[in-house]
């Protein structure tokens, strides 16, 4: 019987610390693969999307090609999902970053798996499924980035925030130890053309969205790419977010050009606030004694600071967690996130714990960043990890706190609607945190 060209992609969601899949009404932040990858499909497939945080599985559809995503953790749902529909006879690929680090493994559970970037054999792996000869891997390393107009009509139609996935590049040029990104591009920065990126921002103004987030690892990768693209988005009167390094504040030119653009918010990696501990992490280009000036000086610059920081790294003690309670607070950070340090399966830092006793849980399939911590540290165990966790997000999310971070300070002046926009978002993650549900999926 001849193969229809038809495909359900599937965006797994995650089990929460409660075991329970997370589930919501609204998704605010909307990934990009999907409407990506059904565009990579070309005008004669017909394409469904299911975001499983916000839909139900169609686990009755009569679509037989299933592709399934792997975002970190959500890969353990992802193999649910991927045995579910072997059993009912489908034909079930997988890819993302979660298969692609683990792809042996996660093989044994479907019939497909596409590591790394899917551009250069998409194509192929859909003819090779239409005359039933498909391979169990696909991968080819793209040196060049380009990409279609994603079909961002797919999902535009679901429970979504206010703004639109827009990818300029992919990869970093750094190698933190502990970082996926750096594991599948190994300090390689693919960015796309300018031109191709603009078509792209203005399909999502043209949509009726006055806002996107640039998803792109880190925004600072390449200094003169970053002026271009942003003397360009100033054109379209947009705002936007992303994320980079903060030494984006030593560099007083582009940081203007980015405020000057439109950009509103921007999330910082800046993993700890001990030198050793960056050092550790082979991330020692940052200084953690330079963070609280350089904070200042993008908030100065009018742009909203979120950051990613994470606990039970080597040097951390009880004092240290603490002291990173405070460095939050005083520095006003505007939506800051934590997560316990896991090794990720092919990253450095996965190899050098894997075989080490401290290393107290060895199921890679229950690992989560937000717990529960899967290795001792030097001075904390586990389950003291997981206890400062939840005391260092409690304390930075208490009422006193957050209207220390928000509405005390200069900010609430400069920008009172953004910064009610601001209070709203931390009185939501305030909740999850309550419910003993780390605000990572949002
Ligand atoms: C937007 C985003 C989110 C959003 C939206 C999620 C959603 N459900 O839609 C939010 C904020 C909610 C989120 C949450 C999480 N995320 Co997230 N997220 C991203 C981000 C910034 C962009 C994703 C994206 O759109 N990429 C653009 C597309 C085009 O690239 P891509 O996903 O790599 O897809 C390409 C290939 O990988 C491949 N591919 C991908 N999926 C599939 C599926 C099939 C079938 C095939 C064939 C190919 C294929 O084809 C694509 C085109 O080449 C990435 C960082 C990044 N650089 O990708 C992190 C990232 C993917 N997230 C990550 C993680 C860990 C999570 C969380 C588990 C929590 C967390 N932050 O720790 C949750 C889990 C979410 C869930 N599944 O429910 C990690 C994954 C690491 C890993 N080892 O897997 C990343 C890489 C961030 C990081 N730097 O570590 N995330
Ligand atoms: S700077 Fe960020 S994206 Fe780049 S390798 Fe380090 S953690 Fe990964």
């Amino acid at each position: 019987m001849e193969k229809q060209k038809r495909m359900l992609l599937i965006q797994p969601t995650i089990y929460d610390n409660n075991h329970l899949l997370v589930k919501k009404d609204r998704l605010f932040f909307i990934g990009l693969t999907m409407p990506l990858l059904a565009a990579e499909c070309g005008n004669d497939w017909e394409v469904e999307i299911c975001i499983e945080t916000i839909e139900e599985i169609p686990w009755d559809t009569d679509i037989d090609l299933i592709g399934i995503g792997s975002m970190g953790h959500s890969i353990i749902r992802g193999i649910e999902i991927a045995k579910e529909f072997k059993k009912r006879g489908k034909t079930v690929v997988m890819g993302g970053y979660m298969a692609s680090l683990v792809s042996d493994e996660v093989k044994q559970y479907c019939d497909c798996i596409m590591i790394g970037d899917a551009e250069g054999y998409w194509q192929e792996m859909l003819t090779d499924y239409l005359n039933g000869t498909l391979k169990p891997f696909y991968q080819k390393t793209i040196d060049k980035l380009s990409t279609p107009l994603p079909r961002y009509e797919l999902v535009t139609c679901k429970k979504i925030g206010d703004f639109l996935p827009v990818q300029a590049g992919r990869g970093c040029p750094n190698s933190c130890s502990f970082c996926s990104i750096a594991c599948l591009y190994k300090g390689k920065y693919l960015r796309r053309e300018i031109p191709e990126v603009m078509r792209d921002i203005q399909k999502v103004k043209e949509l009726g969205f006055k806002k996107f987030l640039l998803i792109d690892d880190n925004i600072l990768s390449d200094r003169k790419y970053t002026m271009d693209l942003c003397n360009e988005i100033k054109k379209l009167h947009m705002t936007w977010y992303s994320q980079c390094s903060i030494k984006l504040a030593e560099d007083p030119e582009l940081l203007k050009c980015v405020a000057d653009s439109g950009c509103i918010c921007l999330s910082f990696g800046l993993e700890s606030i001990s030198p050793g501990n960056l050092k550790k992490i082979n991330k020692s280009w940052e200084d953690p004694r330079e963070y609280g000036r350089l904070v200042k000086t993008i908030i100065d610059a009018g742009i909203d600071v979120a950051t990613e920081m994470m606990i039970g790294l080597e040097d951390d003690t009880v004092q240290s967690i603490r002291d990173t309670a405070k460095f939050v607070i005083d520095n006003k950070i505007t939506a800051p996130k934590f997560y316990i340090i896991t090794p990720v399966p092919g990253t450095p830092f996965f190899d050098d714990v894997k075989d080490s006793e401290e290393l107290v849980n060895k199921d890679i399939y229950t690992y989560s960043p937000s717990g529960p911590a899967v290795k001792n540290s030097l001075n904390l165990s586990a389950k003291e990890i997981d206890e400062m966790y939840w005391w260092l997000y409690n304390e930075v999310y208490s009422v006193k706190n957050i209207f220390k971070r928000i509405v005390f300070c200069r900010s609430f002046v400069r920008h009172p609607f953004r910064s009610m926009f601001n209070l709203g978002v931390n009185f939501f993650y305030r909740y999850h945190i309550k419910h003993n549900i780390a605000p990572i999926i949002v």
